[in-house]
């Protein structure tokens, strides 16, 4: 049990010791990245006249590393995941030395988790690439990345294989689904979302994960590398077999095909009617005799995922409407309640998903996201009593134990943003996830000083009691 973290959230210093600008750099915060997210329009050049970019700032980790750990170690964390800048490492992303200084800050971060028995889980890519392989390169539909990231992380398998025991590959890897600009490069300058080009980057990005796997089982055998997507719970709109047939078909491109071919090693059957639907034509892919090759030997060995919330598969023929939720979209569930930002609450759901993932798979599986993003009041006192929070967990928390009890192997627990940062979707400070207060506000303006939430000293005795008391 501890904590998730992913550095253009939280660390800042965007542009300090030889970093290059990432994706998420270029990325303005508030309304604009909703649309962005929405619609993208937006053809990556920074401009600081018009936008604010939180990312660019983060909470400062850079510079507070220590302090915030310490309070990790402080609630007993026993893993910490955080990602490492891709743009730190290789700022342009196509260079061939890497930047020293740059993994000076990952060696000291990393020593300062091993000092308090905080076992570092590394996340190699998340949301983040150098912008200069989106802007020149056309982000992952280009197959040089395979090789710029593959060299990328094979700098950090090596330099830490000592250290570090557990990595993931990229984050959320099925959420270009909806987020390919921040997790495959692609905008409108380089062809855009169009599905052959999502297509192509995953599977270029599935390669560079088979690659970076292979190479980190023949450099140590005990290095355990998985996959990390998103899962989400899909119900059914109602008892029509048809609106069922609907929504395993949901549940396949988005639950299943990302994982088929990193946990199997390769494609799912369903691949030719998903191509089909989007119109995708097997030719205009670029998939070679040797990929297919890779990917059988570069089978991951656990799964990473993010539960936040399930969905209602809507009617089929109506397409998605909104329940208030932009992300994973589907409609409103009458039996459940719905955070702030429209994302509904199911704890149930989670357990169904450790089941649905353990019994598809067959291999261990890690919760390194979840969590509930709300707006925290701040009592004048200084207090912020987030009940809500600890309410979320909890329920959360009994749902894996059941799960463990149905016989899933779980390996360990890491709820997202155990500090407050950046939100992905939002840009904003303002939805928060964490234990720890941030002083900071959407602009950026604030203390940055850390505080304890009520849901602190609460997770504290559920580390202790390795999840018995809650
Ligand atoms: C996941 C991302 C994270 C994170 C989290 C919460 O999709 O991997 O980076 O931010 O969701 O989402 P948000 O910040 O949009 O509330």
């Amino acid at each position: 049990m501890g904590g998730a973290t992913a550095a253009n959230q939280l660390e800042g210093a965007y542009d300090v010791d030889g970093k290059g600008l990432s994706v998420a750099d270029a990325m303005p915060g508030g309304k604009q990245r909703m649309s962005i997210l929405a619609s993208p329009e937006f053809d990556w050049t920074i401009d600081e006249k018009h936008y604010v970019y939180p990312n660019h700032y983060g909470i400062d980790h850079y510079r507070h590393f220590k302090e915030d750990i310490a309070l990790f170690a402080e609630m007993g964390f026993k893993a910490y995941r955080f990602s490492v800048a891709w743009s730190r490492i290789f700022p342009k992303g196509d260079e061939t030395t890497p930047n020293e200084a740059g993994l000076h800050f990952y060696d000291c971060l990393i020593d300062e988790c091993l000092k308090y028995g905080i076992e570092p889980v590394i996340t190699i890519s998340h949301y983040e690439m150098p912008l200069h392989l989106a802007k020149e390169y056309g982000g992952w539909k280009n197959r040089a990345l395979i090789e710029f990231y593959v060299r990328y992380a094979k700098v950090l398998l090596t330099r830490y294989q000592d250290k570090v025991k557990y990595w993931m590959t990229f984050n959320e890897i099925n959420s270009a689904t909806f987020f390919s600009a921040l997790s495959q490069g692609l905008v409108p300058s380089n062809g855009g979302a169009d599905k052959t080009n999502v297509f192509q980057a995953w599977h270029n990005q599935f390669v560079a994960s088979a690659e970076t796997v292979k190479f980190g089982h023949e450099l140590k055998k005990d290095l355990q590398i998985g996959c990390m997507s998103i899962y989400s719970t899909t119900y059914s709109f109602d008892s029509n077999p048809i609106n069922q047939i609907a929504t395993q078909q949901s549940i396949q491109e988005f639950n299943y095909f990302c994982n088929d071919v990193q946990v199997r090693g390769e494609y799912p059957v369903f691949t030719q009617r998903l191509h089909e639907k989007y119109g995708v034509k097997s030719e205009d892919l670029e998939i070679t005799e040797e990929d297919l090759i890779l990917l059988k030997n570069g089978c991951v060995d656990y799964i990473g995922f993010s539960y936040y919330m399930s969905t209602v598969e809507s009617k089929t023929g109506e397409g998605t409407s909104a329940s208030g939720n932009m992300v994973l979209g589907g409609v409103k569930n009458p039996f459940l309640q719905e955070s702030e930002w429209g994302w509904a609450v199911d704890s149930d759901g989670l357990r169904y998903a450790l089941n649905d993932l353990y019994g598809r798979y067959q291999v261990p599986l890690f919760v390194v996201e979840n969590g509930l993003g709300a707006i925290d009041k701040v009592e004048e006192d200084g207090s912020i009593n987030d009940d809500y929070r600890i309410d979320y967990l909890r329920k959360h928390i009994i749902a894996m134990n059941q799960a463990i009890e149905d016989g899933v192997e779980l390996m360990g627990y890491t709820p997202w943003g155990c500090i407050d940062l950046v939100s992905a979707s939002t840009g904003e400070m303002s939805k928060r996830y964490g234990f720890i207060y941030v002083d900071l506000d959407d602009l950026g303006h604030g203390t940055g000083q850390r505080s304890k939430k009520k849901s602190f000293d609460w997770y504290k005795e559920v580390i202790a009691s390795n999840g018995e008391k809650l």
